[in-house]
């Protein structure tokens, strides 16, 4: 079984992407799995080429800090062609009104003077990477479930049209860390690409200033600590990170707390903890960029392998190639 996901170098690497998804990708990896740096799914807002390329390296060394095998990561963009012929079948497959109910295009959208056509385009582009590597799992994080929904549409669709040629990839979340919510705002969740960096823990963010940033967390007036994600989402925010460092549940944790400034040094030592030797393992690997370019290589070539035999039936029997 393949199971297949991404990690988008918009940014830098987030308590979030940590710990509902790089994380998990470490724990529960088996020697078919694929992670990947998803360089080109940054391109789809305004973009600095420069960032972008150490954005990336920075990715992949996180990937690698968090315990990923070198065997199972690559960078997105080694297959860039690969990628751009079966997008192109693909988005001759998927409706506009299919690409336009994704709520995350409808967000990132909204308030945008100039929307790129990629923002709308970017999952049948997550459909390719997915069907071209023949997954059977897509871990993700809530937000991006509704992608991979997509992505088994566009397969199935494909395979009764044309025939069969895809695996219908299904979405798996975990049960707590699914959706980490900013803690400054905690009505929404928490990226890397928030411009408002207060409420964002970055995973190779300093001790330090991760205290600061969970004692500064937005809780309210209520004065009780209590798992109530619509009425408290501050606190039960609070309640799920620090459930998902210790590996407990939100509502157990809940019953320690009588108080919110013992929670947040609670959260705030937790996810330090938990953060610590990711940080020192990536920052070794950045002083050695020759070792790190050899990685990218290797994945390079693994994926573009994977990737020919079921390029070359797609586009058989879709009538081109
Ligand atoms: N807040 C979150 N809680 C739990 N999981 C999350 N993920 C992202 N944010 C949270 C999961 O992390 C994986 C990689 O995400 P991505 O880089 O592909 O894109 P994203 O979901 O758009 O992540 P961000 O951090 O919010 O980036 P920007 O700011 O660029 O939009 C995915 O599995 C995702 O579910």
């Amino acid at each position: 079984m393949t199971r297949l996901s991404a990690i988008t170098p918009s940014d830098r690497a987030q308590l979030g992407n940590h710990l509902g998804a790089t994380r998990r990708w470490a724990r529960e990896g088996s020697p078919d799995d694929l992670y990947f740096v998803s360089d080109l799914h940054a391109m789809t807002v305004a973009y600095n080429p420069v960032r972008l390329r150490a954005r990336t390296n920075e990715m992949l060394a996180v990937l690698l800090a968090t315990g990923i095998a070198p065997e199972a990561v690559f960078v997105q963009s080694a297959l860039v062609r690969e990628l751009g012929a079966l997008t192109w079948v693909l988005e001759c497959t998927c409706s506009f009104g299919e690409a336009s109910r994704m709520t995350q295009f409808k967000q990132k959208a909204d308030g945008q003077s100039v929307v790129r056509l990629g923002l709308l385009t970017y999952p049948v582009l997550m459909a390719a990477d997915i069907l071209l590597q023949g997954a059977d799992e897509v871990p993700v994080g809530d937000d991006q479930a509704q992608h991979v929904e997509l992505a088994r549409d566009l397969a199935r669709r494909f395979n009764t049209t044309h025939g069969e040629v895809f695996t219908v990839p299904r979405a798996v979340t975990p049960a707590t860390g699914a959706r980490i919510r900013d803690l400054a705002d905690p009505t929404r969740k928490m990226s890397k690409s928030n411009p408002d960096a207060a409420g964002t823990v970055f995973v190779l963010d300093e001790p330090d200033l991760i205290v600061r940033k969970v004692r500064r967390a937005q809780t309210d007036n209520l004065a009780r600590v209590r798992y109530a994600p619509d009425e408290q989402p501050g606190v039960s925010n609070l309640l799920e990170v620090l459930a998902a460092c210790r590996g407990t549940s939100p509502r157990a944790e809940a019953e320690s707390f009588t108080a919110y400034g013992p929670l947040k040094d609670a959260v705030a030592e937790a996810v330090v903890e938990e953060l610590a030797p990711v940080r020192t393992r990536a920052r070794e690997i950045l002083t050695d960029p020759a070792e790190l370019d050899a990685v990218r290589k290797a994945g390079a070539d693994r994926a573009a392998e994977r990737a020919a035999h079921r390029l070359a039936s797609a586009l058989r029997v879709a009538g081109i190639g």
